[in-house]
């Protein structure tokens, strides 16, 4: 019987080495936001990035988001960007235009510049959804967001041209 095949499989470590990300974050509901920027912070850091590894950059709200990430992307100055924000279900269709023109215009950026970029904008019906998600109670959204974009980094560099994994040479097994 053949052996069973054995692929390379190329994957994202958590190594914050030697990378740098940016932080784009709305002011909007900042009560939440802040919070979520914080867990950020905590998981790059935990990571191993220091200060000279991360741009925060501020916008008034979701909606801007997509456009400052797109053009620090363009900078080339960061590897991934945490993009977040928080967005509260109102009485109109306003909450809809927002969380759905943020998603697709940070979807549009990251696929353009290929930076990656990780979604951290809450989309909850109430303040106390958010809350629950901001690390007040029990899990921080920005925390994820944070490792994801270590990860992203990471994966990113390996799937480069120049690396072993997209240049066809066997990559090491991580
Ligand atoms: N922006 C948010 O980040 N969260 C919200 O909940 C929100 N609501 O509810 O309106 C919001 N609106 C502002 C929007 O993102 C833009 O900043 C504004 O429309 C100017 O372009």
């Amino acid at each position: 019987m053949a052996p069973p095949l054995k692929p390379v499989v190329v994957r994202g470590g958590l190594n914050a080495a030697g990378l740098r990300f940016g932080i784009v974050v709305s002011r909007f509901n900042s009560f939440i936001t802040d919070r979520l920027l914080a867990g950020a912070l905590d998981a790059l850091e935990r990571a191993g990035a220091g200060e000279k590894q991360i741009e925060i950059v501020r916008v008034p709200g979701a909606l801007e988001i997509p456009i400052a990430a797109k053009k620090l992307a363009a900078i080339g100055r960061v590897d991934s960007i945490v993009c977040i924000g928080c967005v509260l279900r109102g009485e109109t269709s306003h909450y809809d235009y927002v969380c759905s023109e943020t998603a697709r215009g940070i979807q549009i950026a990251q696929l353009d510049s290929g930076v990656p970029m990780v979604f951290c904008v809450l989309t909850c019906d109430t303040l106390e959804q958010a809350i629950e998600r901001a690390g007040l109670k029990g899990g921080n959204k920005g925390y994820e967001a944070g490792l994801g974009a270590v990860e992203m980094a990471s994966l990113l560099g390996k799937l480069s041209k120049n690396s072993a994994a997209g240049s066809g040479r066997r990559a090491r097994r991580s």
